[in-house]
This record gives structure tokens, sequence and C-alpha cells, in this order.
């Protein structure tokens, strides 16, 4: 029997023909900024932007494909537990996320966008050399406890993890920590607050993701448009 409810959620995730509505998950900035020119090349448009709008589901000109502008450490967790069948996030999040969470998410495409690197910076003048071969244990500040955790045990380097959630460079200037690990793509919010990096950690880019139940319930729909994003990237 369909109570209330159940009609409730048919209603918000399919259309009028019963062909199910995709949703697509991505964060607002640059990989929204990104992503407009692959949607583009797959023939999709969206008339509004999420930088002007307090909306935070946006049609666009395919009346099957929406998108939700969420956060970007938010976009696995959305398209693990089905709320987006797909969703696009960097690989500094979905490999915390994935630590986390282990297993449910299809990683099909490196879409290579939003390109940038995990590294190790320091206040300019700090040691950092020395301070490793002296075996000083060191502090270090990051969002990203799971990468730091495992490139400093790799190199044999005893830290103390502070986990904080924004403005990393903040912390050695303060005297919070001796070392970030963070995103960097410019250096230039490193070289405004007088931070050098000391180490490459990683390169990033933003791949798309895909609910592992979608892909095998709605697979016809899902399937070109996963295509269509592989030939975008490709170019
Ligand atoms: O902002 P919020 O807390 O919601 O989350 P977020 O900062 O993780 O999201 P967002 O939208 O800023 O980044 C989304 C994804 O973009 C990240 O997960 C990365 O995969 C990727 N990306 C690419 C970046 C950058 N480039 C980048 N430069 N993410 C963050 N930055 C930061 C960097 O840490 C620095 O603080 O932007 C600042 C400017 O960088 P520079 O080096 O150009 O000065
Ligand atoms: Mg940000």
């Amino acid at each position: 029997m369909n109570t209330v409810n159940d009609n409730v959620v048919a209603d918000v995730n399919t259309t009028e023909q019963d062909r199910p509505l995709i949703t697509l998950a991505l964060s607002k900035g640059r990989i929204f900024e990104d992503t407009l020119p692959l949607l583009a090349e797959a023939g999709i448009s969206v008339a509004e932007s999420p930088e002007s709008s307090r909306k935070l589901i946006f049609p666009t000109s395919d009346p099957y494909l929406r998108l939700l502008v969420v956060r970007a450490s938010d976009v696995p967790t959305y398209v693990q537990y089905g709320a987006a069948d797909i969703g696009i996030a960097g690989k500094d999040v979905l490999y915390e996320h994935g630590k986390e969470h282990p297993g449910g998410l299809y990683q099909p495409i490196d879409l290579d966008i939003a390109k940038c690197r995990l590294s190790v910076a320091v206040r300019r003048g700090f040691d950092y050399e020395a301070a490793v071969k002296q075996g000083a244990r060191l502090r270090v500040a990051t969002k990203y406890v799971n990468v730091a955790r495992e490139h400093f045990a790799r190199k044999g380097v005893y830290v103390d993890i502070i986990k904080l959630y924004g403005s990393m460079e903040l912390a050695p200037l303060v005297g919070l920590a001796d070392a970030i690990l963070d995103v960097v793509s410019t250096g230039g919010t490193l070289r405004a607050n007088d931070l050098v990096e000391v180490e490459d950690v990683w390169p990033v880019s933003s791949r798309l993701i895909v609910n592992q139940a979608s892909l095998k319930t709605r697979a016809k729909y899902l399937q070109p448009l996963i295509d269509a994003f592989a030939k975008a990237s490709q170019k």
C-alpha cells in the first residue's frame, strides 16, 4: 500500500513519464566551474549559478538531470547513500571519505579537472629537513588526517596530527603547528602567508563517482551520461 510518504519520495525522485530523474552532486566554486564545460560537451547547460543563487538544487537543460550543490567533502556521502546517483569530487576528499567509509563508490573516470596537489608546507625559516633528520616530533595541522598519518608513517616521522576544517595556513603562523598538509594550486596562499612547500605528497584532480545501486538499476540512463563525461574529459 502506498502511504503519503511513499508518494512524496516518488514525486521527488521520478518525473511524470516514470523515467528516473538523475541527480548529480557537486560543490560550488572550482569544481562547478570546471564541470560546466564537460556538461556543455554533452549538450547540457545550467541556467542559474550557485554563486548567485541560494538554491541547493538546480535544474539543467536536460529535464532528466538535476544538480545538487553541497560541500565538497559531503559529495561522496550523498552519492554513497544514493541521495545522488553520481557526483564529482577531488581525489583528496575521496581518499579521506574512503578511509572512513570503505566501499560503495564506483569511480569510473578521472575528469582531470580542479587540479592541484597535496603538499606539506612550513613557515619560511623553519628547517624542516633538519627537524626530520633529528627525529623531532612534529605537529601537523590538516583536514587530511589519513593522508597525513600515512605520509609521515611512510617517512618514519613522528607526528601529532591536529585536525582543522579550514584555513590551515594560519596554524604555523600562530604556533598551533610546525607544518601543514594541504591542497595547493597556484601557491599564492602559501606565499601570502610566508609559508613554503617542503614536500609534494600527491597530485590531485577530480573524479566522477557513481552510486553502485544506481548504476545497476538506472544503467540505461546513467551509462550515456558517464560515457559523455568520459568523452568530454578526454578533449
Ligand atoms: O570550501 P569548503 O570548506 O566547503 O571545502 P573545500 O575547500 O574542500 O572545497 P573547494 O570547493 O575549495 O575545493 C574542492 C576541491 O577542489 C578540493 O577537494 C580539491 O580537490 C580541489 N582544489 C583544486 C582545491 C584547490 N585547487 C585549491 N587551491 N581545493 C582547495 N584549494 C585551496 C588551497 O588549499 C588554498 O587554501 O584554495 C586556496 C588557494 O590555493 P592557491 O594555492 O591557488 O593559493
Ligand atoms: Mg574551499
